[in-house]
């Protein structure tokens, strides 16, 4: 065995991929216990239990791998596999990815941790893991072929590095990308600093999710892998809505969602009712003096961005990206304009020949949240979730900001819709509504 020392050492050469051999049996023998997920619930922040102390995240729908220190090292056990991922109750896919779920475990560390993860291979085909924005020794980077060679199925590899900067990361495959990604092999990173950062303030409330999309025929349950464009699930962590958890804070907390896009599009993630400050990126925390309040904030394929508001308006504020294609969930792209187009005597004569053919969208398109057509089984409606006052008519990339006054310190329990204070509403007008004046028309 070596000392820690030198391994250190050696893992700081260029060609630290040296160590990174499929371990031997004694060896395995001393790995930790993974830990697998079974459900797609919100797990609490993981208070560490050693190691120096943080202030733990909270990953939407996901979780946090337990760690064990072994002799001043932080050790962490990834098992990438195929899983089942339910995207809502109705919908459930077959992914890959690790410890049980799509996305894989959060990594949570300390500025300064020296870290061992042991990657063990359950995949049909080899892969390799990519620790994206880490300072590392080379050999450490995991891309195959170029840094080390690729972990064929069956085998367990050793990754050793020391968190060298605190900041927002993510971790993904870089063996077959494409594929891989496409099955939802990603996972979140989150390095804490050290001690008090001058640009990092301490969050409140620190919630994070990974941008993924997928491409799902209905009535199928297992991703099309070589789409490019065309994906019909927009998801966060591998959720869509109204699967995804809601945001519970407290009024007047410092929130701060950190939010990585692993698709293969930007996305313009658009808070209501606060403006945010984008505090950091996958480069680093950002200097005060390049920060501006924004509602909007566009997140470009393969970016990380650290955004901070203070929650001091009480009620349920959506969080969405604003391409409005990616609030909706599976369907056809080729549906025709029907706006205007009066259906009703073609749908009585097609009636006679498709029983329970449904005519759509003359009217626009919002009724489709509220009616039921029969789906294939395994596909939600692209358009659900209800509401306080009905029908949300939003599927995909949504999901709610609860800010409560009442709401306890690091209790993140749904405390349900928000009651809205009398005459807070906005409310029909019941009075005249007099003519329209048109120009040119007096
Ligand atoms: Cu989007």
């Amino acid at each position: 065995m070596k000392s820690r020392r030198q391994f250190f050492s050696m893992a700081g050469m260029v060609g630290g991929a040296a160590v990174a051999g499929s371990v031997s049996r004694v060896a395995m023998a001393a790995l930790p216990e993974p830990v697998i997920e079974q459900t797609a619930q919100t797990r609490p922040p993981l208070q560490p239990s050693s190691g120096r102390p943080y202030r733990p995240v909270t990953t939407l729908n996901g979780w946090t791998l337990p760690f064990r220190m072994r002799d001043g090292v932080k050790e962490f056990h990834l098992v990438a596999e195929p899983v089942v991922r339910e995207f809502a109750p109705g919908f459930k896919a077959n992914l890959w990815g690790y410890n049980g779920q799509s996305p894989g475990p959060t990594i949570e560390v300390v500025e300064g941790d020296k870290l061992r993860i042991f990657v063990t291979n359950r995949l049909p085909e080899s892969t390799t893991i990519h620790w994206h924005g880490q300072r590392l020794p080379n050999g450490m980077d995991g891309v195959t072929g170029l840094t080390q060679p690729t972990i064929p199925p069956g085998k367990t590899f050793v990754y050793e590095f020391v968190a060298r900067r605190p900041g927002t990361f993510m971790y993904h495959p870089h063996t077959d990308e494409m594929v891989q990604m496409a099955m939802g092999m990603m996972g979140f990173w989150v390095t804490h600093p050290r001690t008090p950062n001058p640009l990092i303030d301490e969050a409140d409330r620190d919630f994070c999710f990974l941008l993924n999309a997928f491409d799902i025929d209905p009535g199928s349950a297992t991703p099309r892998i070589m789409t490019m464009l065309d994906f019909n699930i927009w998801g966060w962590n591998s959720r869509v809505f109204p699967g995804i958890d809601p945001l519970v804070v407290r009024l007047g907390d410092r929130v701060r969602m950190r939010v990585g896009n692993l698709t293969m599009t930007n996305h313009p993630i658009h808070l209501h009712g606060h403006e945010f400050q984008v505090t950091g990126t996958d480069g680093g925390p950002t200097p005060r003096s390049t920060r501006r309040y924004e509602v909007t904030e566009d997140i470009a394929v393969g970016q990380m961005r650290q955004l901070d508001f203070i929650a001091d308006e009480e009620g349920d504020w959506a969080v969405h990206c604003h391409k409005s294609h990616h609030t909706m969930n599976a369907m056809g792209h080729d549906v025709p304009t029907m706006i205007g187009v009066e259906q009703a005597d073609l749908a009585r004569k097609i009636s006679d020949l498709v029983p329970g053919y449904m005519e759509m969208g003359s009217h626009g398109m919002d009724e489709m949240s509220t009616m039921r057509m029969p789906l294939p089984a395994n596909t939600l409606p692209m358009m659900m979730g209800e509401g306080p006052f009905g029908a949300l008519g939003m599927g995909g990339m949504f999901s709610v900001v609860k800010v409560r006054r009442n709401q306890k310190r690091g209790d993140y329990t749904d405390p349900g819709w928000f009651k809205h204070p009398p005459g807070t509403v906005a409310y029909e007008y019941k009075g005249e509504v007099p003519p329209p004046v048109r120009g040119g028309s007096r």
